[in-house]
């Protein structure tokens, strides 16, 4: 991508009326112009979700809830391709006050804190002064799936669709710190999006990063996503991208950037968005005391079927395709094997085109079936040789769902 182009796309008029305001007035209908609602049985109900239509840039979206946004892609989407549609893409909001206008032209990203200069970027400053960067990665909200943890825990009660994988394309947030100059005692890196909260008192929702992470040459300050600007809703102008780690860290419409010379222990950091010491499990008994709880960090392998759902019927006695979407976490895919035996054998399934490790990757095999209730168990196993455990964990949060998952179809 040219700087040009990339430029270009941000300064086009349209281009900031389609995704640096979000049409309020539509906003306000969300709720009232639901076109219908689909099957989406959790434990502990319900088994209905609506679908809205009437969110600015949004195709059919399932309705978590309306202010602030959370919006979950139906699971559909999945199966037509690795890379998530902009206008399916999910959406959440912590705070109601979301921005719903930036004008590019007079936004700022600000740098300060424990570096030698502060500094202040336009829009137009940080797209021109760096190197331009493409990266596939998996956006995963840390409660997707939400919804399957038992016994229930409060929060957004989310199916599997609060995640999508995008292109990428923004500039390196190294470059950026260097350019500022990290002082020597620097600890972690401090992010905060546009937004406030609607009561004053009340935290904003601030995250950091290591400063070795901030540095690694991976996490970027994004403005494309698929090949389009960043929608409002989705982090309009610029926003973290964080490979491998949850998207509790992928700051939308990014502000404030601070060094920070001490850990970073706000409310956002802990004790919200935190697991069990144990990772990759972030397992433990419900009620059980004494456990040490440290923020959320990297992503675990998950594979899901995508082209048949539960309850689907599919003919017995003769080959069926079988399709789905695996991701490695925090690394690639190494394999996907699928049981038709409740776990007790496993068949490997072909892997189809790599788009690096942080992407989704689609995986494709045939099975003949026997006639009655099948289970399709799918499991991941990424390049690091972590995989998917057959028993789901469990913690208070409701974060980073872990376990073979099931599709049981109906052989006929
Ligand atoms: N500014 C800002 N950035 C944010 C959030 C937020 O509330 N405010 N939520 C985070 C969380 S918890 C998630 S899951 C992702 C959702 O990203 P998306 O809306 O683009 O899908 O944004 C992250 N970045
Ligand atoms: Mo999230």
């Amino acid at each position: 991508m040219s700087h040009n182009e990339s430029l270009r796309k941000v300064f086009d008029r349209r281009a900031f009326l389609s995704t640096g305001a979000l049409g309020l007035g539509s906003v306000a209908f969300a709720r009232s112009a639901l076109a219908k609602s689909i099957e989406l049985p959790l434990p502990g109900g319900p088994d209905r979700r609506d679908i809205t239509t009437a969110w600015p840039g949004k195709g059919p979206m399932i309705l978590q809830r309306t202010r602030p946004p959370l919006l979950e892609t139906p699971w559909s989407v999945f199966d037509k391709g690795v890379f998530t549609p902009v206008d399916q893409f999910y959406t959440r909001w912590h705070w109601a006050d979301i921005p719903t206008h930036i004008d590019p032209k007079t936004f700022t990203v600000t740098m300060s804190g424990h570096v030698n200069q502060e500094l202040k970027f336009t829009v137009f400053d940080l797209m021109r002064k760096f190197k331009h960067v493409e990266l596939a990665a998996v956006n995963q909200c840390s409660g997707n799936s939400r919804g399957y943890f038992q016994p229930r825990v409060a929060g957004g009660e989310w199916s599997n669709g609060a995640m999508g994988n995008a292109r990428w394309v923004g500039v390196r947030l190294k470059d950026v710190l260097d350019a500022a100059g990290v002082k020597p005692g620097a600890v972690q890196v401090q992010f905060e999006g546009a937004e406030r909260p609607v009561i004053p008192t009340a935290p904003n929702l601030k995250k950091s990063l290591a400063v070795d992470h901030a540095r690694d040459g991976e996490v970027m300050i994004a403005w494309e996503i698929n090949g389009q600007s960043l929608p409002l809703i989705n982090g309009f102008p610029f926003r973290l991208i964080v490979p491998g780690w949850y998207a509790t860290y992928w700051t939308k419409s990014l502000q404030h950037i601070r060094v920070l010379d001490h850990e970073d222990t706000n409310f956002w950091m802990h004790p919200a968005y935190t697991i069990p010491d144990n990772w990759p499990q972030a397992n433990m008994t419900p009620g059980e005391k004494d456990v040490k709880f440290v923020p959320i960090n990297k992503m675990v392998p998950r594979s899901f079927v995508t082209n048949l759902t539960t309850g689907a019927k599919v003919p017995a006695g003769r080959p069926e395709l079988v399709r789905g979407i695996a991701f490695g976490g925090d690394t690639g895919v190494k394999m996907v094997e699928l049981s038709i035996d409740g776990g007790k054998t496993w068949m490997p399934t072909q892997l189809s085109k790599d788009y690096g490790k942080y992407s989704f990757r689609q995986w494709t095999t045939h099975v003949k079936l026997d006639k009655g209730d099948q289970n399709l168990m799918v499991r991941c196993t990424n390049s690091d040789g972590l995989q998917q455990p057959m028993t789901p964990n469990w913690n208070p949060g409701g974060f980073m769902r872990n376990v073979v998952e099931s599709t049981t179809v109906m052989a006929v």
